[in-house]
């Protein structure tokens, strides 16, 4: 697991470089970001909850045959493992902004999840949807924080999207 420091480390370590002027940029950008990353995940902390509840009745609102016979997310067995789900998007995606770095995500949710859904047959496309809007629910929240710049928080979502769907968004 990573993070933006670590990351930076490993990379200069690797070929016994002294970090360089790339990698203050990229340090003070992180650092730049410091307090509204912890803001976002604080923020994300405090609704979580509710920001899955409300994104799963937005996402059931805009593909409802999810909940009818034959949907994925139909039987309560199902619609509690579609929330779970989106509960376990979220909580990553507080680690890997506070992190500013993806990996968590890849070795902790993404390694053999499309695999997973697919041998389920749980759809990837309403899936993506679901963690869109949780990433837009989560930028207006923090926007309403304080943070006036909240472009930070499209990576961990977007990652965890492009990965599911392997193309371009
Ligand atoms: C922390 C990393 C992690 C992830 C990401 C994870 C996902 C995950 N989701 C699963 C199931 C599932 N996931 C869904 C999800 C959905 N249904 C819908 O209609 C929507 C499209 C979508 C919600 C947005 C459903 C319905 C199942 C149950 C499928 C079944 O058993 O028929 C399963 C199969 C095992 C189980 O049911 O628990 C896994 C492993 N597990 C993990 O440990």
């Amino acid at each position: 697991m990573r993070d933006v420091i670590t990351n930076l480390i490993k990379n200069y370590d690797g070929t016994g470089r002294y970090l360089d002027r790339n990698a203050m940029d990229s340090l003070k950008s992180y650092f730049d970001t410091g307090t509204a990353r912890v803001v976002a995940a604080t923020t994300i902390n405090a609704n979580a909850a509710s920001i899955v509840k409300q994104a799963g009745l937005q996402l059931f609102e805009e593909v409802p045959e999810l909940l009818r016979p034959g949907g994925y997310a139909y039987t309560t067995r199902r619609y509690a493992a579609c929330l779970r789900d989106m509960d376990y998007y979220l909580r990553y995606a507080s680690y890997a902004l506070v992190a500013g770095n993806t990996n968590v995500l890849d070795e902790r949710v993404l390694q053999g999840l499309r695999e997973t859904y697919n041998s389920l047959g749980v759809p990837i496309a309403p899936t993506v949807i679901g963690i869109q809007i949780m990433k837009d629910m989560v930028k207006k929240m923090v926007a309403e924080a304080g943070v006036e710049n909240t472009s930070f928080i499209d990576q961990p979502f977007d990652h965890m999207t492009r990965e599911l769907s392997e193309q371009d968004i």
